[in-house]
């Protein structure tokens, strides 16, 4: 019998599990592992420059590729440092592994140096975890992890390993298949359910898909743009969901929400049938949850059975895989005289579009235009931090495909984008990767640029610069009568704090500096050409804002325009 060293059946798991790519940060109590990753040659390890950064590097390569992200800290400080990652995969069900180390099993509880209660303090932001107590469980439970991050409604998954399991030593057999009491996720849909779905949508005369991130995650946007196409029912999709249909077709009405198209708002509002698809209802899509779509019969296709009726009183609920689903709903659906639906859609397209003044000044919403235009036709990721810069992408760049879009959704993460970003380069290395950043947010992770520079992944950064933690300013702005309490990151007479050109080429990178509107494209293209990472430092109107807008609370019907 070969015996080995449980940080030996770590790395062995990994492999079995097809892991090519590791973000992790060493410590005393993970040593044992980290030197036998050093010799696996079939995984690149990564090394950040800060655990926040590992996780959500992690995160943006599971997003662009699909695969299960893994990520490695040590005990404490290190382990801690993964929470704000691991809470943001948790929120948009990301599917995740997460290795920290622990003390010595002896000394758990004692206060013990570098120690933290990784379990109690993830327990509310993973799908499951684990402390693992002997190295005799050590590869199921790593098979286990895998699978449950994976399966069902994705996310991450803990793996709190004390320093003892390590080195501690036994056989290495890895199981092929797992068994977990109560974990048994449901893919198919009724199919009583999926008729009744078929028979509302043959009778609506305003139906609406409302499609989220379960279709992205369950690999649905082929069945769903058959669905939209064959019966010609109109799409709105959340933050989450954007690239799971196409943008630029003419039935997609963007995003839906607090800053969403005014036409997709008018939209739910007057449907006769919401059909929701791997979206959970979230407040910032709602609004004011009593008057979302006050004339719909609402129907709600997930795997999660908890996302059922959660926050809106479901009619016809589904449950099941958004892909198996829609392929059986698809047998039984044909094309219906929506005419008049259609019309009334179009005029409020015409009547609302989105828009921005189109003058002579440097303006947000026209550099994400120009990437958008200057990549046409490519392979292109789009990150974003959080904030303006965020929601002004998921408004003027018209996604086309899925797992092009990294962003942070649902706990609305300052500092994702940037190492998201590296991430999602790793997994798509021959895709264009771009962050569209603020210049709050970039600043929240921005010592990654050594771990772009020195692993040479050639993300590109664009910072809207605004001078302003720009989207809480807006508040200010509208409901704060401009009272500006600590959003002021640099007045006009300290712009450059800090000079990201200089501080991008501080690493090696390089660092183009545009004040007008003239030298915009010029600035993208030449990012696109440079071979390694590039920052841009956009210097933009200040008081831009993003409209339309839901004020918070307020129903969807209730949107602030902006322009006159
Ligand atoms: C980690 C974290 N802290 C605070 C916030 C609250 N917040 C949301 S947007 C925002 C401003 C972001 O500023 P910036 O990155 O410059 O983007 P802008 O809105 O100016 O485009 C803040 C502080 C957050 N989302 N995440
Ligand atoms: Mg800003």
């Amino acid at each position: 019998m070969n015996k080995v060293k449980g940080a030996d059946i770590v790395v062995k798991s990994l492999v079995e599990e097809g892991v090519t790519h590791v973000f992790g940060y060493p410590g005393g109590v993970v040593i044992a592992l980290f030197d036998r990753l050093y010799d696996e040659k079939s995984i690149r390890f990564i090394l950040p420059r800060h655990e926040q950064a590992a996780a959500h590097a992690a995160d943006g390569y599971a997003r662009a590729t699909g695969k299960v992200g893994v990520c490695i800290a040590t005990s404490g400080p290190g382990a801690t440092n993964l929470v704000t990652g691991i809470a943001t995969a948790y929120m948009d069900s990301i599917p995740m592994v997460a290795i920290t180390g622990q003390v010595k099993s002896t000394l758990i509880g004692n206060d013990a140096f570098q120690e933290a209660d990784m379990i109690g303090i993830t327990r509310s932001i993973t799908k499951h975890s684990y402390l693992v107590k002997d190295v005799e469980d050590l590869a199921r439970i790593i098979k286990e992890a895998f699978y449950i991050a994976r399966t069902g409604r994705p996310g991450p998954v803990l793996i709190d390993l004390p320093v003892d399991v390590l080195l501690k030593e036994t056989e290495f057999k890895y199981p092929k298949t797992v068994d977990i009491r109560g974990y048994n996720p449901t893919y198919d849909g009724h199919i009583g359910q999926i008729k009744k779905l078929a028979k509302a949508i043959a009778k609506s005369k305003r139906p609406l898909l409302y499609v989220g991130g379960g279709v992205i995650l369950s690999d649905a946007s082929k069945e769903l743009t058959k669905l939209a196409h064959s019966t010609g029912i109109p799409v709105t999709l959340t933050m989450m969901g954007l690239g799971a249909f196409p943008g630029d077709d003419p039935l997609c009405l963007g995003m839906l929400g607090m800053h969403g198209t005014a036409y997709a708002n008018h939209a739910v509002q007057e449907s006769d049938l919401i059909i929701s698809i791997g979206s959970r209802f979230d407040d910032r899509v709602t609004g004011r949850i009593d008057d979302f779509a006050p004339h719909a019969v609402v129907a709600h296709i997930d795997i999660d059975p908890a996302s059922v009726s959660k926050n809106v009183q479901v009619d016809i609920p589904i449950i099941g895989d958004a892909k198996t689903v829609l392929k059986e709903l698809n047998k039984s659906v044909k094309k219906t005289d929506l005419s008049a639906w259609h019309a009334k859609i179009e005029k409020w397209k015409k009547d609302f579009p989105l828009r921005y003044k189109d003058d002579d000044k440097l303006r947000p919403q026209y550099v994400i235009e120009q990437i958008q235009k200057i990549t046409a036709g490519k392979d292109v990721i789009i990150s974003t931090e959080v904030g303006q810069n965020q929601m002004w992408t998921t408004q003027f760049y018209k996604f086309e495909h899925p797992r092009t879009w990294v962003s942070s959704g649902g706990l609305g993460t300052m500092g994702f984008g940037f190492p998201a970003a590296i991430g999602a380069q790793l997994g798509k290395p021959d895709s264009i990767v771009f962050d569209i950043a603020g210049d709050g947010s970039i600043q929240m992770n921005i010592q990654e640029l050594a771990t772009a520079v020195i692993e040479k992944i050639p993300v590109k950064i664009a910072i809207l610069n605004n001078g302003y933690l720009g989207m809480v300013r807006q508040w200010q702005e509208l409901f704060y009568k401009r009272k500006y309490a600590f959003t002021v990151l640099a007045e006009d007479n300290a712009r450059y704090c800090p000079d990201f050109v200089k501080l991008a080429e501080s690493y090696g990178a390089k660092g183009i500096r545009v004040t007008k509107k003239s030298e915009v494209v010029n600035a993208i293209k030449t990012a696109i050409k440079t071979d390694g990472p590039v920052m841009m430092d956009f210097i933009v109107e200040r008081e831009e804002n993003v409209f339309p807008m839901v004020p918070a609370g307020e129903s969807i019907s209730n949107m602030l325009h902006g322009l006159a």
